[in-house]
């Protein structure tokens, strides 16, 4: 077992009154490492160090050009380490050592994008009369404060830092308390890159503990913070107080939706990718798979039968493609709406814990057709293998359906006609649309959702206007003014 310690102020550090929690493997039920379980005084630490490498102008204070050097370094650490850290990924959080490299690829590729994106921060030359120039600057918001889930724990960690350590500002990030081991890997090689200490410090600890502490304190600037609904809300009414800034991006429950004359293969995979990719722990996630009447039946029996060949396995296997859920508390908030959806709709697939294994949180992928949007299985982020099938009629109808839920994070279009295409998704409420595929994601495209699903959005150019702050700079260029 590993004892690790946290990163504040450039050293690895234990909690104050040295506690610590266990980290476990998913797949065997074990404990693998001990980590800091941090309290206010912890928080309080890292969010001094925070401002105080913020207020001297340490880290603010470096030009974008080596700001976006060093992260172009951090992206190089994280290609050398590829294969260990897609490993450890893989054994904390439980998905697949494939899809964990493809995350760990996507996170050095974040912080080189936004690495190059330092040196692009612009401001603008307003038109103003001509006796004035006004100018609009674009400054770092300051401290922020970066709260995380477990489902990508060091691919969402890069989506925190990257942008907000290229806009220049020094960060508190808390990892989820599931999965803290691959940022606190990743933190080793911070000091020897150059980043100077404060300006990136990684707080461990329950949400309750450190999560709140973190939130609510005065220094903190910017809250960003990915992760429940209700976490969420709460998160809002604490910044409220002083009208602290927020990102928030918040799940879904996305429908993919499947028209009549859509590429059957592709639709049918693309059905089952979007639900079960991740063992269907994904914000984005196409939950709601909406079919069109005419292909209904066929479209079901279809998926059922090449979901039934899903293959589940211990994560670091690489035939695996379905590892087990993150921890007991999420495997057994997912059975628990695996038998609700037995109520609420006709199972067809799955149902149960996964046979075949005698630990570890396996659960099976699990289908539920003739489902009403109205259903809780329907309405509810459930964040497991769990689909719910939903026939419709027409566009009106699929419109309507793919509308009516809390939420507006992402959703899926699969039709030839590229009218209909249009159509439809200019009247779908949702922060990322796919048209013939599910969830592709680009760190140069915008990412975020409607409604329910958060505020502001994340990644591309958009990603970096978060942490900013705009200046208005007004300069009398008249000798005698008024
Ligand atoms: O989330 P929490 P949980 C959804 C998904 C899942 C459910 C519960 O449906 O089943 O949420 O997951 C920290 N102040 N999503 O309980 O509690 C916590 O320590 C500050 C969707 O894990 O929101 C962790 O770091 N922080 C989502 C982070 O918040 C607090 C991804 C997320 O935990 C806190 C994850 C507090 N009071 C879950 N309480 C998505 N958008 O993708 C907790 N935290």
């Amino acid at each position: 077992m590993e004892r690790y310690a946290m990163f504040i102020d450039g050293e690895f550090v234990p909690a104050h009154d040295a506690s610590v929690f266990p980290v476990y493997d998913p797949s065997t039920e074990e404990i693998i490492a001990e980590v800091p379980a941090a309290g206010s005084a912890d928080v309080d630490r890292a969010v001094r160090a925070a401002r105080s490498a913020f207020d001297s102008g340490a880290w603010p204070g470096t030009t974008a050009q080596e700001r976006g050097r060093l992260l172009f370094r951090l992206a190089d650490s994280i290609r050398q380490h590829a294969a260990s850290l897609a490993q450890l990924e893989a054994r904390n959080s439980g998905k697949p050592v494939v899809e964990a490299e493809f995350d760990i690829a996507d996170t050095a590729t974040c912080f080189e994008y936004y690495g190059g994106l330092a040196t692009k921060i612009l401001g603008q030359v307003n038109p103003v009369p001509d006796d004035a120039l006004s100018l609009s600057l674009s400054e770092p918001i300051g401290v922020v404060a970066q709260i995380i889930p477990w489902n990508y724990p060091l691919l969402m960690a890069a989506w925190k830092l990257a942008p907000a350590l290229a806009a220049g500002c020094t960060c508190v990030l808390k990892p989820a308390e599931q999965t803290p081991l691959t940022i606190l890997e990743l933190a080793r090689s911070f000091n020897e890159i150059g980043f100077p200490p404060g300006a990136i410090n990684i707080v461990t600890g329950l949400g309750a503990d450190a999560g709140a502490p973190l939130v609510a304190h005065p220094e903190v600037d910017k809250i960003s913070f990915t992760g429940s609904n209700a976490t969420g809300k709460g998160i809002l009414k604490v910044a409220a107080d002083s009208i602290r800034r927020v990102t928030l991006e918040l799940g879904g429950k996305s429908p993919n939706i499947f028209f009549a004359d859509a590429d059957f293969e592709a639709a049918v995979d693309g059905a089952l990718f979007g639900v079960f990719i991740n063992q269907g722990e994904v914000c984005s996630a196409g939950s709601r798979i909406l079919v069109q009447r005419p292909i209904y039946s066929k479209f079901v029996e279809a998926m059922t039968a090449k979901a039934a060949t899903i293959r589940l396995g211990p994560p670091l296997s690489r035939d695996t493609k379905m590892g087990p859920l993150v921890s007991r508390r999420q495997f057994e908030r997912v059975r628990a709406y695996q038998e609700l959806g037995k109520q609420e709709g006709k199972l067809v697939l799955g149902g149960g814990r996964a046979s075949g294994f005698d630990r570890g949180f396996y659960i099976e992928p699990t289908i539920f057709a003739d489902v009403s949007n109205s259903a809780r299985i329907a309405q509810e982020e459930i964040f497991g293998p769990v689909a719910a099938v939903i026939p419709f009629d027409d566009e009106e109808d699929a419109v309507h359906i793919a509308n009516d839920t809390p939420f507006g994070l992402a959703a899926a279009v699969w039709s030839r006609d590229i009218y209909r295409v249009f159509r439809v998704l200019k009247k779908i409420r949702a922060g990322v649309i796919w048209v013939n595929h599910m969830q592709p994601t680009y760190v140069e495209a915008p990412w975020g959702g409607y409604k329910q699903s958060g505020i502001g959005r994340e990644l591309g150019p958009r990603g970096i206007e978060q942490y900013l702050e705009t200046k208005q700079v007004h300069i009398n260029l008249n000798e005698k003014p008024l």
